[in-house]
């Protein structure tokens, strides 16, 4: 018998809707840290793997979409890292959201995807809906059929979605059903990421620095880093154009 292929994932949304505790839920045990705080514990994408119901599966885990830690081109960064992570390329991003929270900021999630990775990763997105214990005696169809704005969502991705309640962890069947879903919606296909043209890639080794110094959380460090790339630069271009001078000194003295 034929082995299925890995099932390759990469998490994704706001800070705090249960992403790395999903992740967790995914693998069977506890790879990602998850804990109840004030600030997000993820800021960097994360790859895990495991054996899951006989399958080999990885999982990336990646910072929020809108981070309060983060700025944008890190953010940036951060997913395209995760989509490397995932090598050749994810076979599903699941956009998670908490269940009974959609701010405006959430249901921009998908575009702000498709804007920092490309269009065609709207095809790979499955809605995956956290605090599934908050259901209680109604269900994820029932909940989707009361809200215009998940549908509208849904009609701008795969379509596709999934209710996970990580307080149950120990839950397979959540997980065997998450399986057969990627597995019928997606067909083995997955995302990759086009090469970015040389302006875009100049303008990302210029603000990646300068992003990262900015996040610095002390300001008097923002300065000093900034102080001391300016002077590196300064000091760089006048050694260069001392060299200039120093061989037509030789020349001349020749
Ligand atoms: N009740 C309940 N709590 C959850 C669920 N999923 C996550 N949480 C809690 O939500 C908080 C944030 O979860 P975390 O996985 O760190 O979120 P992330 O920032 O998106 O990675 C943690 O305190 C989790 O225990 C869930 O399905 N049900
Ligand atoms: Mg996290």
């Amino acid at each position: 018998m034929a082995r299925e292929p890995e099932l390759r994932v990469v998490l994704v949304g706001q800070e705090r809707v249960g992403k790395s505790s999903a992740g967790n839920t995914i693998l069977g045990k506890k790879e990602f840290d998850c804990k109840f705080s004030a600030r997000p514990v993820t800021l960097s994408s994360e790859r895990r793997e495991g054996l899951v119901l006989g399958r080999r599966v990885s999982v990336v885990d990646t910072p929020g979409l809108f981070s309060t830690e983060l700025r944008e081109e890190m953010v940036r960064a951060e997913l395209e890292k995760a989509v490397q992570l995932s090598s050749p390329g994810p076979c599903v991003f699941l956009l998670t959201l908490q269940l009974g929270r959609l701010t405006e900021q959430e249901q921009k999630g998908l575009k702000t995807l498709m804007t920092m990775l490309s269009p065609a990763v709207a095809d790979h997105i499955m809605l995956l809906f956290t605090y599934g214990d908050r259901l209680e005696d109604t269900n994820i169809e029932q909940f989707i059929r009361g809200d215009k704005n998940l549908q509208k969502m849904l009609k701008k991705c795969s379509g596709q979605y999934h209710v996970f309640n990580n307080r149950e962890m120990g839950n397979t069947d959540q997980v065997k059903e998450l399986f057969d879903k990627i597995d019928s919606t997606f067909k083995g296909k997955y995302f990759t990421l086009q090469p970015a043209s040389f302006q875009k890639k100049l303008v990302r080794w210029i603000s990646m620095p300068v992003g990262y110094i900015w996040n610095f959380r002390s300001r008097s460090f923002r300065w000093i880093s900034f102080l001391v790339v300016v002077c590196s630069v300064f000091y760089t271009v006048r050694w260069i154009m001392r060299w200039g001078e120093r061989d037509d000194e030789i020349e001349s003295m020749l």
